[in-house]
């Protein structure tokens, strides 16, 4: 794999021009929920904040491996090679979207691009991937498979139980905890409101015997990096790593145009 020194000018401004195609795409959508009110339907979550760990992360796979993002979606499929026309018909739940329009935008797949589908249920993403890992596994494909998840997701059993038996197996699986502050709009400094529990998120590694690492995500050589190392070693059968990449969600939580104010105190539940 390409070292972070060794990328050459061409593959920087590869990852530059992916990482603005994303913002410029979810941008394109959020303009449309305000300009053309309900030329989409149902619901659209967007990740701008999230692209340099997005691109960071996919710039380090091989052609076939895979990525099974959640249902905050839009950008991976951009980076793997979707039309991004396709994605956007699909948006719009057009026939000639990338799901024939029967998906939206919560549940984009394009397994020609390897890209197998995603899911709006939080944290069942991260077993469909253990499942996909397990699969690369025992039919030696040599792929490693790129497991994206939220914070919030990291609460649920599926990541556990996940990550348990990705460890056992050493499956070739890399977990990608993106922390982007908020699970709806419960922002991660209301610490009585059902917040993930532990600081960094990424010691959950710990508990499973494998490397956890914590990384700035919103720059996108250091997720590069860290995302880099997880999948070589993945690649060598040594099993999975997790990688929590912290950046910030601008949106809020879907459709609408602003992240609401951060309350300074959580409303407790009266006790009198
Ligand atoms: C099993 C399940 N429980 C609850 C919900 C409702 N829900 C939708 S998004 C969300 C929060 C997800 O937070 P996080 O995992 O941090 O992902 P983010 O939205 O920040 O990308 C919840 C609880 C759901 N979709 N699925
Ligand atoms: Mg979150």
């Amino acid at each position: 794999m390409e070292k972070r020194e060794a990328l050459s000018q061409e593959r920087l401004i590869w990852m530059y021009t992916q990482m603005v195609r994303i913002r410029e795409f979810e941008e394109r959508i959020k303009r449309t929920f305000i300009e053309h009110p309900g030329a989409i339907r149902g619901h659209s979550h967007l990740a701008d904040g999230a692209e340099a760990s997005i691109v960071g992360s996919l710039a380090t796979r091989n052609e076939t491996d895979l990525a099974m993002p959640t249902y905050r979606c839009h950008g991976y499929p951009i980076v793997l090679g979707s039309p991004a026309k396709k994605i956007m018909a699909e948006i719009y739940g057009r026939k000639d979207g990338l799901c024939q329009g029967y998906g939206g935008s919560m549940h984009l797949a394009d397994p020609a691009h390897h890209f197998p589908g995603t899911s709006g249920i939080i944290g069942q993403s991260i077993a469909h991937a253990t499942g996909a890992a397990l699969t690369a596994q025992v039919k030696k494909t040599g792929q490693v498979v790129y497991c994206f998840f939220g914070d919030g997701a990291s609460k649920q059993g599926a990541f556990h139980e996940s990550l348990n038996m990705a460890s056992v197996w050493k499956l070739p699986i890399v977990y990608i905890l993106e922390n982007n502050g908020y699970q709806v709009y419960t922002h991660v400094s209301l610490e009585d409101a059902n917040e993930a529990a532990g600081d960094p998120l990424s010691q959950k590694a710990q508990a499973y015997s494998i490397p956890g690492v914590t990384v700035d995500g919103t720059d996108v050589l250091k997720v590069f990096e860290a995302v880099g190392t997880a999948v070589e070693r993945a690649r060598a059968g040594r099993g999975p790593s997790l990688i929590e990449s912290k950046f910030y969600r601008f949106s809020a939580h879907g459709n609408a145009i602003t992240v609401p104010p951060v309350p300074t105190q959580f409303p407790r539940a009266r006790s009198d």
